[in-house]
């Protein structure tokens, strides 16, 4: 990719590095986020893939990727990207590999392997300053088994784990983790929330990223119909509702320092956000949960204050 900066989705690459007619569900947010991130990529990668829905993607003799693939189990996709680095500078460095044949080496995983399982392997990785790409598409569950909380999973969610109920009304009584901090206070050389409803602030951050050797970071917010419960034909305006209402917040970290990327001129309610998914219709009815909804509502505000961004 050249260094200018894409300013309008017309200028987004034209090529496709991930053919469609996949067995991911029909307006998977992970996968258009996944289709950015290849574009922006390139085909001269190898993805080493950790257990989840997007296993289902490549399955013997079918691929949609143009590039390389490998497979491992939720817990150790970095470490399987360190292999494959390994690989490639010893062939490099013993002149059996150009390197102008060299390989981006991409983790690609869900949350439940990068919150949970995953997150010493991670933690690792990002410590030996390992030159990869880590991308993790976030839909707050473990979708491929049937949508089980996790790591990721918002306070008062339905998951297949925290069915609300009449001892527990509100769903999910935990908090999700904040995995951009974790992250963070490693200092990786780049770090990033992305998003499938903002394709020219996600490339632009790819962009960025390339100029950095060692752990280059990101983080997607995916809208998951049969997990959320919604029609798939709204999968991106809910991706676009999770921003505007200040719950997912685009930013970008260098080196540990943060700067936010997008800043949304007047916040919508997380009301809005909330309403459109059937994971959160028990917060609404039979009556409204009124200290869960407020709970979240100040929970987003305080975020901003914090960052000085809001009054
Ligand atoms: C140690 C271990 N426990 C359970 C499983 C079964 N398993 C396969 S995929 C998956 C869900 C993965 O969730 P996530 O990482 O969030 O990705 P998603 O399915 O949402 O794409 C699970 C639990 C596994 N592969 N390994
Ligand atoms: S379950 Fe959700 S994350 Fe998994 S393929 Fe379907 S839409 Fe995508």
């Amino acid at each position: 990719m050249d260094s200018e900066n894409i300013r309008s989705i017309k200028e987004l690459p034209p090529e496709e590095n991930m053919q469609p007619g996949t067995a991911a569900c029909a307006g998977c947010g992970g996968l258009l986020t996944l289709r950015y991130c290849l574009k922006a990529l390139g085909e001269n990668i190898v993805i080493v893939n950790a257990a989840g829905c997007f296993t289902l993607l490549t399955i013997y003799p079918f691929s949609p990727f143009r590039n390389s693939w490998l497979y491992t189990a939720m817990a150790c996709a970095p470490a399987g990207a360190q292999g494959v680095r390994d690989a490639l500078d010893i062939l490099i460095k013993k002149g059996k590999l150009d390197p102008e044949e060299n390989l981006k080496v991409v983790v690609l995983a869900g949350d439940g392997s990068a919150y949970d399982m995953a997150l010493s392997s991670t933690s690792g990785a990002i410590y030996r300053n390992l030159d990869f790409y880590y991308i993790c598409y976030d839909n707050e569950a473990y979708g491929n088994t049937g949508f089980q909380h996790s790591g990721a999973s918002p306070f008062g969610s339905r998951t297949g784990t925290t069915p609300p109920g009449e001892k527990v009304p509100v769903g999910s009584q935990l908090q999700k983790k904040n995995l951009f901090d974790i992250w963070n206070s490693h200092k990786p050389p780049y770090l990033a929330t992305v998003s499938p409803a903002y394709p020219v602030d996600l490339m632009n951050k790819f962009k960025k990223a390339e100029q950095f050797k060692g752990p280059k970071l990101f983080i997607s917010h995916i809208p998951c119909p049969p997990g959320w419960g919604f029609d798939p034909s709204q999968s991106v305006k809910l991706a676009k509702l999770s921003v505007e209402t200040g719950l997912w917040p685009l930013k970008e970290s260098i080196h540990g320092e943060v700067e936010h990327t997008f800043v949304p001129k007047k916040f919508k309610p997380v009301e809005e956000y909330l309403q459109a998914q059937e994971r959160f219709s028990h917060l609404f009815k039979p009556e409204r949960q009124e200290d869960a909804l407020k709970s979240i509502q100040e929970m987003v505000d305080e975020y901003w204050r914090k960052n000085t961004l809001l009054p």
